[in-house]
């Protein structure tokens, strides 16, 4: 690992640990009838076409936790890819952008969390077929608390 990248992480690790537990003191009881479905909106999730032959894709969205969450893994099914990963955008030593996978995904209360080229967003490698637009990937996003979200992604060019 680039040495850059650890502060940088040991960071967001801490921000994270202190976010979800400040969290559920304030909320002690929100969370409980909310397992099974995670209580977040999600905004605007699409897909991009792949050309043919490729073998990443990328998927992209808003999401608003209004209790605040943790976004703690994604999957697809294997027909669609061999692996999936959040991953977030960061400049390396030599002034290139790289692309780094993120453990989880701190969701602070009520601030929308943005999924965009160039930035954060849902990496699947080993494509089974290549994206086509008109067609849907489904994909299950699976929450701090225990909950999960599964959604139809449309893949289309935005
Ligand atoms: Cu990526």
């Amino acid at each position: 690992m680039n040495r850059n990248v650890l502060p940088v992480l040991v960071l967001l690790f801490a921000l994270v640990s202190l976010g979800s537990c400040t969290k559920r003191e304030r909320h002690p009881m929100a969370s409980e009838g909310l397992r099974g479905e995670a209580a977040v909106n999600l905004k605007g999730f699409h897909a991009r076409p792949t050309p043919d032959g490729a073998t990443v894709g990328a998927i992209f969205g808003t999401i608003t936790a209004p209790l605040g969450d943790t976004l703690r893994a994604v999957k697809v099914a294997p027909d669609v890819a061999e692996k999936v990963e959040i991953h977030r955008i960061v400049q390396n030593a030599a002034g290139q952008m790289e692309m780094r996978p993120v453990p989880w995904l701190a969701l602070p209360e009520d601030e929308p969390v943005e999924l965009k080229p160039g930035g954060l967003h849902v990496m699947l490698f080993g494509l089974a077929a290549p994206l086509q637009a008109g067609k849907t990937v489904r994909l299950t996003l699976l929450f701090q608390d225990g909950g999960e979200r599964v959604l139809e992604v449309p893949i289309r060019d935005e």
